[in-house]
């Protein structure tokens, strides 16, 4: 498990989950371009099934490193793909009836650069795109997607850590993942992980209004946090918008539009986690800095709640 006793760059990344299919082609396939970002750099996805089982796949998509400095949201999505490349028996019959995409790195050029210009920038959160203010780049993807962009909790200026972006769904990993996932379609659920505050999120984040299916995403999002409690590290779950509301978020796209079929019986839940570590009032916390010597117990930590997840998921779809 040396693996997950540091971070790795995008190019480390990226090699390894080409090595991990490679390592695995009854399960794994990577698509090493779902589309590019504005400096040129691939957005990749993973996809991991029982190929040999023909019957209908319930779709499960998960997404890391959308924010670029949350780096221990990196990993999960390795250590999740690690489990189901080499399944034990339960995660075995879990694959013949669910296919999990991975977007390992939604906002590459963000991460690189939190690399690149290190330390200086290793707290950046945005792409490095740019925008209409040559003094400032970069739009907050998580702001960016086509679900009641601007209306709230984000802001028009470009030099803002909550830029929203020129238009919704302007920027090109916005682009990349919305259109591979309706090429996917449909899709039943997702996971969106970022850090930090040790939580199970359900939306909408940008309203209090039911959108119909909050009573199933309240009962998912409270199992996943009692598993992934279970090591003692405490995770709560709640709503997003009990946070702060904030429009133009991924699992409100995912929530109205990511499901793919309108006429769709079950609506797709959605959630975002964040990780480790907590948000402490004193100010005392490592915040987005956390200890290599952490990952791999946070990664350990919650694949029950991610595997509970999946349980779920097929139970209700
Ligand atoms: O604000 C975000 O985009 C996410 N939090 S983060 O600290 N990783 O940036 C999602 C927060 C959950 N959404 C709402 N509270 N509305
Ligand atoms: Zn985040």
């Amino acid at each position: 498990d040396h693996w997950f006793t540091e971070y790795h760059d995008l190019p480390e990344i990226y090699s390894w989950f080409e090595d991990l299919a490679a390592a695995h082609p009854q399960y794994l396939t990577v698509n090493s371009s779902i589309g590019k970002t504005y400096h040129n750099t691939d957005i990749m996805a993973i996809r991991i099934t029982d190929k040999s089982d023909p019957q209908r796949k319930i779709k499960v998509y998960f997404q890391c490193l959308m924010h670029a400095r949350e780096w221990i949201s990196g990993p999960i999505c390795m250590y999740i793909a690690r489990h189901f490349a080499n399944p034990d028996p339960e995660t075995k019959e879990l694959l013949k009836q669910i296919e999990l995409i991975i977007v390992p790195v939604a906002n590459p050029d963000g991460y690189h650069l939190t690399w690149r210009e290190y330390p200086k920038y290793r707290l950046w959160r945005k792409n490095t795109a740019p925008t209409p203010n040559p003094d400032c780049d970069g739009v907050d993807l998580n702001r960016n997607f086509d679900a009641h962009w601007s209306l709230v909790g984000s802001s028009d200026d470009p030099c803002s850590i909550l830029y929203h972006g020129r238009e919704p769904g302007s920027e090109l990993e916005v682009q990349a993942i919305t259109s591979f996932i309706h090429s996917i379609a449909p899709v039943s659920a997702s996971i969106d992980f970022h850090s930090y505050s040790q939580a199970i999120l359900f939306p909408p984040a940008w309203t209090d209004k039911d959108p119909g299916n909050t009573a199933s995403m309240e009962y998912i999002s409270g199992w996943m946090a009692y598993h992934a409690s279970q090591a003692g590290v405490r995770y709560g779950s709640q709503s997003m918008h009990s946070l702060y509301f904030a429009a133009g978020t991924f699992p409100d796209w995912m929530l109205e539009q990511g499901g793919g079929e309108e006429d769709s019986h079950c609506a797709p839940v959605a959630f975002t986690v964040e990780l480790r570590p907590q948000d402490t009032p004193d100010g005392g916390s490592v915040g987005f800095m956390v200890p290599t010597e952490q990952i791999l117990a946070t990664c350990e930590e919650m694949m029950p709640a991610v595997m509970k997840f999946s349980h779920l998921v097929v139970d209700e779809f």
